[in-house]
């Protein structure tokens, strides 16, 4: 994962990747994101053979918009860290990239358990790795989008994984982002009428 100059990067499972890759995708302040596999041991993991590794989302943000801790309260707010997943693919977990992360992730952990009184599931731990997941895994919201999938595939081409643009709309498409937001993005972008269409009802 190459992280474009001046951002930080974090790293969360919580369940299936599709789905946090459109969350913080949307997220002003989030410059590209990537889903791949980690938090496991098996060298060169595939999502056919995982091995003991978990699906997660990799995000590189421009930490003078957002913070670290702004990124944590979205992986908190969204996933149930209360229960176990039944799979370690699917588990909840905070990879953290430096000592920084690690203490913050801890210590909100800690937090968490005492305010609620409940046993938290969610993992902290090192990031040791990571394996970018198969072109068909990435902005996977998007790419499933009838006819816009194909169309901004092609038009972006290389570049469809690490544009911040496509993020923000692979999150618009899963329902994310305020109409403000989406509108102000929509229109600074020099897409085919039809493409801009589709894209606009999805809300
Ligand atoms: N659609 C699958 C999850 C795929 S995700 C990449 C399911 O709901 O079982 O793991």
């Amino acid at each position: 994962f190459e992280a474009p100059d001046g951002t930080a990067t974090a790293t969360f499972g919580m369940g299936c990747f599709w789905g946090p890759d459109a969350r913080f995708g949307a997220l002003e302040g989030v410059a590209r994101t990537k889903v791949g596999y980690a938090g496991g041991t098996e060298p060169d993991p595939t999502y056919f053979s995982l091995g003991d590794h978990t699906e997660v989302v990799q995000v590189a943000y421009d930490p003078a918009e957002l913070s670290y801790e702004d990124l944590l309260e979205v992986f908190w707010t969204n996933h149930d860290w209360s229960t176990s997943a039944p799979k370690r693919q699917y588990r909840s977990v905070v990879l953290a990239h430096d000592d920084e992360q690690y203490e913050v992730a801890r210590r909100e952990r800690a937090a968490l358990a005492e305010r609620t009184g409940r046993s938290v599931s969610t993992d902290v731990e090192r990031l040791e790795g990571f394996t970018s997941a198969e072109e068909f895994h990435q902005k996977y919201e998007l790419q499933s989008t009838p006819v816009v999938g194909d169309e901004l595939a092609s038009l972006y081409g290389d570049g469809f994984v690490e544009s911040t643009v496509v993020a923000r709309l692979n999150g618009f498409v899963a329902g994310h982002g305020s109409p403000a937001q989406r509108e102000e993005v929509l229109a600074a972008l020099d897409l085919p009428a039809p493409i801009l269409m589709e894209l606009r009802r999805h809300r």
